[in-house]
């Protein structure tokens, strides 16, 4: 099958995908030297660490992939984020853009506007760490896992232009809420409401433990995604090249499936069937941490649960 992104577009979406995860990781360590213009020394980095790098790489991908289908189809869509701890990575990507600046002209985008971006962060009278009322665009902050996916459904009924991507924590799939939720499709009319597109981020990981679909066969959770009424679509590795063309392509083709289904019920033909659909999502199954350090103090770190938080917290006595 030939490659959805071409070399140009996908050296770009790479590289804008780098870029959101270095404001990331600024945003959770620097208070000084926001360029790495000179080498980095302790006293640049904050006093007081916290931030969660583990979900954020992920979430910064499947962000500029929405992005690129947006343009490429003129798409009225929403992001809703169940981890909503990756609140650096939102950021990163409003200051990209350059709405940050916009609502807040004192972060320039410049060296010192970065050096406030990064500072405000999780820092006394700055930003939360997580998504919230201040990131330009966020319309609803949670704290409590396990509502994303009935928000998504909740936003598209009665909205039929709009589509709603939504990025489910493996963990947070594994609250109350979450769990009944997947059954909102049964109350979708392809007809009068929007589409809902759920994006199971399997990166393996809440907090200290493993997750239960992570920990599952891979026919197991097919299974159980098709119970729910989905057709999910798996999109898995570690090396971003592959990454970002498999997951471009699938995203191609559920928009292609998601239009189907309500092009066949919106036709103006008395007899149509009244058959629920079997709507598509994603499950992108990528390392919690990808792109993080591999190895911190001889423990491995990207894709276990030490990529949590910050992965490399100890600057008092560094063995490097
Ligand atoms: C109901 C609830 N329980 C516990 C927490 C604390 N908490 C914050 S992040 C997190 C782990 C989330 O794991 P996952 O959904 O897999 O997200 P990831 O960081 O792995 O992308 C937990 C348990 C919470 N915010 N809400
Ligand atoms: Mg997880």
């Amino acid at each position: 099958m030939p490659d959805t992104l071409s070399p140009d577009l996908l050296r770009k979406m790479h590289a804008y995908w780098s870029a959101a995860n270095y404001l990331s990781v600024g945003q959770i360590y620097l208070q000084e030297n926001p360029l790495l213009e000179t080498a980095l020394k302790p006293e640049h980095i904050k006093p007081r660490l916290l931030g969660h790098w583990g979900t954020t790489t992920g979430l910064n991908f499947l962000y500029v992939h929405l992005n690129r289908l947006i343009k490429d189809n003129d798409l009225n869509m929403i992001y809703v984020i169940g981890p909503g701890h990756g609140g650096p990575g939102i950021v990163a990507h409003s200051y990209l853009e350059g709405s940050y600046t916009e609502r807040y002209p004192a972060i320039e985008r410049s060296r010192n506007g970065l050096q406030r971006l990064f500072r405000q962060f999780s820092w006394p009278y700055g930003i939360p760490s997580h998504v919230s009322p201040e990131t330009p665009g966020s319309i609803h902050e949670g704290g409590e896992l396990g509502y994303s996916l009935a928000h998504a459904y909740g936003a598209a009924f009665d909205n039929p232009d709009l589509i709603v991507s939504c990025i489910i924590g493996d963990g947070e799939a594994e609250t109350g809420a979450l769990a009944t939720s997947w059954h909102s499709n049964k109350f979708l009319n392809p007809a009068r409401d929007g589409a809902v597109l759920p994006i199971l981020h399997l990166n393996g990981f809440k907090i200290a433990n493993p997750t239960v679909l992570a920990r599952i066969s891979r026919q197991e959770l097919t299974e159980l995604l098709r119970g729910y009424g989905y057709d999910p679509h798996f999109v898995e590795d570690d090396d971003p090249n592959f990454v970002h063309q498999s997951l471009a392509g699938t995203l191609d083709r559920v928009l292609f499936q998601i239009r189907a289904i309500q092009g066949a019920a919106r036709a103006p033909i008395w007899d149509k069937r009244l058959e629920r659909p079997r709507w598509p999502m994603i499950v992108f199954r990528t390392p919690k941490g990808w792109t993080g350090p591999k190895f911190v103090d001889d423990k491995p770190v990207e894709g276990t649960w030490r990529a949590h938080q910050v992965p490399i917290a100890d600057f008092k006595s560094p063995t490097i």
